[in-house]
């Protein structure tokens, strides 16, 4: 039998469905993809769930990077998420380095996953044939793992109340989901119930944002050219010619047809789900109007959902210890709650209890 019990549903000890999601800091700023595809999302969940959220500087440092550039990214990143709406009152946010029970439970869990079940990580596959044999690190390849860590450290308590862990991402994280599922199920199977299996929360339209300039290729910080991305942080000026020189197909209907018209659809999708308007409303209202006219209005609602973010985050970088403060505040209310289930996760595995 076990000498410690469950973990805790986080410092309030009631039983509330949480939330965890994490974005790495690799670039000066988010882009429209992953607002669109995840940041909404995380905003909108910390009304209904008891939210963590997390910049993940140690998955950041497992390409080459610059250690100036990694701080200034991470206070740049935690600003962004402050400025769409996360609310250090309303949920959780921290910086993943801050907590380092990430690293140690990333450590029990290497232990459960296999060599080749790693090996199979598609992420893993293309960021390694990027970088090269001699700069693909151990670090990139137990990524997902560090991953799993991040969101099982949070799992609520088990038999009290509803047991719910959401993971709100786009789709192209849905295979290290499945890790994180399985190698829950591995431990609790193992050494008794302990981790809730989480669930990916996708969303159903913008799960995948695609590049500007080539439609059939995901919006990326680190693959997209410059033309083909939307920055959250950008001047007004670029980002409206981005979007009026957004590549289109031949024809001039505004049209929802993935095959076809991979350019109009991204387009599509991205106003839908901006203007919160069915797709099918607004290809009445540009049937006959060409592309311009729509490409025009979009960028206008591009711009007025960015613009206030833009200007917030600025002012929330203009004072650094004011940012730190709000930073300090996330990782000690998630050091509660990775320092409980690391007590448990210690004890299950066999590992003796420090004497006091
Ligand atoms: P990188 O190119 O460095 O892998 P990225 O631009 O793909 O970065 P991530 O930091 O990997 O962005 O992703 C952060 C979150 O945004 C994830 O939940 C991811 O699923 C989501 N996301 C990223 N790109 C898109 C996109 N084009 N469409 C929808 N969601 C996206
Ligand atoms: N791998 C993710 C970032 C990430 C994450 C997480 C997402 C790290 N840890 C935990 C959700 C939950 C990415 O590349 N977007």
């Amino acid at each position: 039998m076990s000498e410690a019990s469950s973990p805790s549903s986080a410092a309030s000890g009631t039983a509330t469905p949480r939330v965890f999601s994490g974005i790495q800091p690799t670039a000066g700023s988010f882009h429209l993809g992953n607002y669109l595809g995840a940041l909404r999302q995380w905003i909108a969940m910390q009304d209904t769930h008891e939210a963590f959220y997390c910049v993940v500087d140690m998955h950041a440092i497992t390409v080459a990077y610059d250690p100036a550039a990694l701080r200034v990214r991470s206070r740049v990143s935690a600003a962004q998420l402050l400025a769409m709406g996360l609310d250090q009152d309303r949920s959780t946010l921290f910086l993943q380095s801050h907590v380092p029970e990430h690293a140690e439970l990333a450590w029990v869990l290497g232990s459960l996953t296999g060599f080749g079940e790693a090996g199979r990580m598609t992420q893993f596959k293309d960021k390694s044939a990027k970088q090269g044999t001699s700069g693909t690190t151990v670090g990139l390849f137990t990524y997902p793992v560090l991953q799993a860590a991040d969101i099982l450290l949070y799992s609520p308590e088990p038999g009290e109340g509803e047991r719910d862990l959401r993971v709100p991402v786009g789709e192209d994280q849905r295979q290290h989901l499945e890790l994180t599922r399985t190698l829950a199920q591995r431990f609790n199977h193992r050494f008794g119930d302990t981790f809730v299996v989480p669930e990916a929360h996708i969303p159903a339209g913008a799960a995948k944002i695609t590049d500007l300039q080539d439609p059939t290729a995901k919006m990326s910080k680190s693959a997209s050219s410059p033309q083909g991305i939307v920055d959250v942080l950008e001047d007004p000026g670029p980002m409206r010619k981005k979007i009026m020189r957004a590549v289109t197909d031949t024809g001039t209907d505004v049209r929802y047809d993935e095959e076809n018209k991979a350019g109009v659809t991204n387009l599509l999708r991205i106003f839908s789900a901006l203007e919160g308007t069915p797709v099918a409303d607004l290809e009445g209202r540009y049937a006959g109007t060409g592309y311009g006219q729509f490409k025009k209005d979009l960028a206008q609602v591009v711009l007025d959902t960015f613009t206030p973010i833009r200007e917030r985050t600025h002012k929330l970088l203009a004072d650094e210890q004011e940012l730190d403060r709000l930073l300090a505040q996330g990782a000690d209310r998630a050091s509660q709650v990775a320092a409980r289930t690391m007590e448990i996760v210690r004890d299950r595995v066999g590992f003796v209890g420090r004497g006091r």
